[in-house]
C-alpha cells in the first residue's frame, strides 16, 4: 500500500506538471498585467455625499480588456481601512479556484495595506462580456466593473463586425454604507422589510429623472446609420432590472460571455450578476433618446416600500439639429410588477450552438434530478441548540460553515484527512482535539 508520504509527494508532483501542461496549451494568447487599487472615494449622488470602497476611486472600476485565449493577471493593492479580495464574475477558472476570490473560502481577505495577484484563467470558449466586482461582505455594491472578450484575433464576431462599441453598467446607489446598513436590517428584519438601494445607476450615473436637481446623466454620442454592440452588465446588489431605449430595438446576441441566437425585442430583462450584448441600429430622427432602467419586482405586491426609481441615462446622435426639451422615454419598459414581461422575457434567451461556437451538453439522461431552490426557515442544531434560520437552500440544504479550513485542507494535506476522520466523532471530541492537535 502507498504510503502518505508518498501519495502527497506524487500529488505535489503532478499537480504542478498538470497545471503546467495546461497553462503551455494556452499559451498562443496574450498575457495582461492589471493594478487594481483599492480605495475610499468620496461621491455625491441624489443631493447627498459619502465615502465608498472603489478600484481607483472610479465608479463603476476600471475595465478589463482581452481577445479570448488571453490570461489575465491582477495585483490588487489594498489601500482601503477594511480587507476585502475581488472575484471574476463567471471567468471559468478550471483547476483554479485560488484565484476566484471568495473570502474565506478560498483565500483571506486582502488586508489593508497588503497586496494580492491574482491569476485569471478564462474557459477557452468564452467570448463576449463578463464582469469583476469585489466579494467581500458588501463591497461588490461600489466595487466592480466591466470584462470584455473580443474574438480571438483574426476571427470575427458571429454576426457582421459592429461599427463601434458601447458599456453600460448597472448598479444600485445606497444613502449610507452598505455594510452598516446590512447589519442595521438583519436586527430589525420583519417579514415586510427589504434591504433596499434608494436608486440605480448606470455608468455611476442616476440620471435626470430621480428626485434631487443637477444629477449628471450618462451620454453615449452616436452616428446615423450605425450598427453598434451595447454591452450592459448588471452589477446592481440585488435586483433584476428591466432595461430599454427609446424608439429603438435591441437584438440580444449575448450573455454571460457565450454568444446566443439573435432575436429582436424592445427591452430587455437583466438578472444580478447577469452581462447582456445587443445590437443596436441607429436608424431613428436625430434627437436625443432615453436609455432606461427600472427594477422588475418579483417579491410579494404588498411590499410598498421598495427600490422604485427609474435610472435613466441618453442616448444622443452627433449632427446639427435643435435638440428635444426632454429626450424620448422608452414606452416598451415594463412596469414593476409585470410578470408576464419579466418571465415572458427568457424564452429570448438561446444557445447559438454553431460548429464555430459548439455548445456541448449530454444528450443522453440517465438520471432525472429535482432540485428546489428555496430561501425559507431552515432548521438546524447550532451549539447544541435547534434553531430555525432564514436561509438559502436546495432541497432544503443550506450552506453552513465548515468545520475544517479549506485552505488549511488545500496547503497541508494531513489536515485534510484527520479532518476527514474527525468527522465521525461527536461535537465535543472533535472540538476538544481540534484545540488541542490544531491550535499551536
Ligand atoms: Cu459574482
Amino acid at each position: 500500500m502507498m504510503g502518505l508520504t508518498k501519495m502527497r509527494f506524487l500529488l505535489e508532483m503532478l499537480v504542478p506538471a498538470l497545471l503546467t501542461g495546461m497553462l503551455a496549451s494556452m499559451a498562443e494568447g496574450r498575457t495582461h498585467y492589471y493594478d487594481f487599487v483599492l480605495k475610499e472615494s468620496k461621491f455625491t449622488r441624489l443631493c447627498s455625499t459619502k465615502s465608498m470602497m472603489t478600484v481607483h476611486g472610479s465608479f463603476p472600476g476600471p475595465v478589463i480588456r482581452i481577445h479570448r485565449g488571453d490570461m489575465v493577471y491582477v495585483n490588487v493593492h489594498n489601500q482601503d481601512d477594511f480587507g476585502a479580495t475581488i472575484h471574476w464574475h463567471g471567468v471559468k477558472q478550471t483547476r483554479n479556484p485560488w484565484s476566484d476570490g471568495p473570502d474565506h473560502i478560498t483565500q483571506c481577505r486582502i488586508q489593508p495595506g497588503s497586496n494580492f495577484t491574482y491569476n485569471v484563467i478564462f474557459g477557452e470558449d468564452q467570448e463576449g462580456t463578463l464582469w469583476w466586482h469585489a466579494h467581500s461582505d458588501w463591497t461588490r455594491a461600489s466595487v466592480h466593473g466591466a470584462i470584455v472578450i473580443l474574438p480571438t484575433e483574426g476571427t470575427t464576431y458571429p454576426f457582421p463586425k459592429p461599427d463601434g462599441e458601447h458599456l453600460l453598467v448597472l448598479a444600485s446607489w445606497f444613502k449610507g454604507d452598505l455594510n452598516d446598513e446590512y447589519e442595521e436590517f438583519l436586527s430589525n428584519q420583519t417579514e415586510t422589510t427589504v434591504l433596499d438601494d434608494i436608486a440605480f445607476t448606470i455608468n455611476g450615473e442616476p440620471g435626470d429623472l430621480v428626485a434631487c436637481d443637477g444629477e449628471t446623466t450618462h451620454r453615449w454620442l452616436v452616428d446615423y446609420g450605425k450598427t453598434y454592440l451595447l454591452r450592459i452588465v448588471n452589477a446592481v446588489v440585488n435586483s433584476e432590472l428591466f432595461f430599454a431605449i427609446s424608439e429603438h430595438n435591441l437584438t440580444i446576441v449575448g450573455t454571460d460571455g457565450a454568444y446566443t441566437k439573435p432575436r429582436v425585442t424592445s427591452y430587455i430583462m437583466i438578472a444580478p450578476g447577469q452581462t447582456m450584448d445587443v445590437l443596436i441600429t441607429t436608424n431613428q430622427g436625430l434627437s436625443h433618446y432615453y436609455m432606461a432602467a427600472r427594477q422588475f419586482a418579483t417579491f410579494d405586491p404588498n411590499i410598498t416600500e421598495f427600490n422604485n426609481m427609474t435610472a435613466t441615462a441618453i442616448l444622443q446622435y452627433r449632427g446639427n439639429y435643435a435638440p428635444p426639451d426632454v429626450p424620448s422615454f422608452p414606452t416598451n419598459l415594463p412596469l414593476f410588477h409585470d410578470l408576464d414581461s419579466g418571465l415572458g422575457f427568457l424564452p429570448l434567451l438561446r444557445s447559438l450552438a454553431t460548429p464555430e461556437h459548439p455548445v456541448n451538453v449530454p444528450l443522453n439522461i440517465t438520471t432525472r434530478m429535482f432540485i428546489t431552490a428555496s430561501i425559507n426557515m431552515v432548521n438546524y442544531t447550532f451549539e447544541g441548540t435547534e434553531v430555525s434560520h432564514l436561509a438559502a437552500s436546495l432541497n432544503n440544504i443550506t450552506f453552513m460553515d465548515p468545520t475544517s479550513s479549506i485552505l488549511l485542507a488545500y496547503y497541508r494535506y494531513w489536515y485534510y484527512i484527520v479532518s476527514l476522520f474527525l468527522c465521525f466523532f461527536d461535537h465535543f471530541l472533535y472540538k476538544l482535539i481540534n484545540l488541542v492537535v490544531f491550535e499551536y
